[in-house]
């Protein structure tokens, strides 16, 4: 009797840790299986949102392509500078905006095609510096990052040197750069720096010329010596209504020969940055477009993002 008792009380026992065992067992299969689902929601609408994001890059060659065809110059009235509100997609929405990256000063306009210190652009760009109150002597810091030699610039310049001594070290990249958060490594700048210059400042492939139609104030202003506030407010006022047509007429007593040279009215390189949301996932595409002579727009640089 008593061996029969302990049997049972053995079999109850085992019968309740086996049930406990596979209420754990299930309850790790469903969390599993719940996170398993989860991830592949994300990967699914991420991937959903990338190819929407293509397809919104798409979209904009051909307003690109149909601008060329309809207009000479490049204004902040024509339909591409028009923020895309709210677009509702399969389980999100979409927004983006285009920007003329040509009415920003361009780093790479710094060093003239052979390699030498471009004197005019690197006044223009201490100028650019000043009026945005930062130190202009960061231009030599800039210089000293894109050119070939290792000799630092003066008043203030840093190299190798420099870059070699600081924790975590790192060096110059002694090229012209493809990407203004470059300039985020010189020496001493910081995140507030670059906050204020990065809305004024670019990195396109080789020399570009200046699109008066979309410069920022602070470009405006950086393009002469003697170009005063009241005189970017006037500019800025003169071209609301389509854009300048001829440069000369425009600039020519407010700027220097060759500065003049450097200004154009329209535009070739622009960037396109699209948002899209589906369920919680969000998706950043940053396109370079080149736009050629004969309307064919070219991704030449594509970024992502999660925010
Ligand atoms: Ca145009
Ligand atoms: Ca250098």
């Amino acid at each position: 009797m008593k061996n029969r008792a302990l049997n049972r009380g053995v079999a109850l026992i085992t019968a309740m840790l086996i049930t406990a065992l596979a209420t754990v067992v299930a309850a790790n299969l469903a969390w599993d299986n719940a996170l398993d689902i989860r991830r592949t929601t994300v990967q699914l609408s991420y991937e959903q949102a990338k190819q929407v994001g293509f397809g919104a890059e798409n979209w904009v060659a051909t307003i690109l392509r149909q601008d060329l065809e309809d207009s000479d110059t490049d204004n902040l009235q024509e339909i591409w500078a028009v923020q895309l509100p709210g677009l509702p997609i399969d389980g999100g929405e979409l927004t983006g905006s285009i920007t003329d990256l040509q009415g920003r000063f361009n780093i790479n306009n710094l060093l003239t095609p052979d390699g030498k210190v471009d004197e005019p652009s690197k006044l223009q760009f201490q100028r650019l510096l000043q009026s945005l109150g930062l130190d202009p002597e960061i231009a030599g810091l800039a210089i000293d990052w894109l050119d070939q030699d290792l000799e630092p610039s003066f008043p203030k310049g840093a190299e190798d040197s420099i870059y070699t001594s600081l924790v975590p070290a790192y060096r110059t990249a002694n090229q012209r750069i493809c990407n203004v958060t470059e300039l985020g490594a010189l020496q001493g700048m910081t995140a507030e720096q670059m906050a204020l210059l990065s809305p004024h400042v670019t990195a396109l492939p080789g020399r570009t010329a200046i699109n008066v139609n979309t410069a920022t104030p602070a470009v405006l202003q950086s393009l002469g010596e003697n170009i005063s506030v009241p005189d970017v407010e006037r500019l800025l006022v003169d071209r609301e209504n389509g854009g300048f047509v001829d440069v000369k007429t425009a600039f020519s007593t407010l700027v220097t020969p060759e500065v003049l040279n450097s200004l154009d009215t329209s535009t070739s390189y622009f960037q396109l940055k699209v948002v899209v949301r589906i369920g919680t996932v969000h998706f950043t595409l940053y396109s370079l477009l080149q736009r050629g002579p004969m309307g064919n727009i070219t991704p030449i640089l594509r970024s992502f993002g999660t925010t």
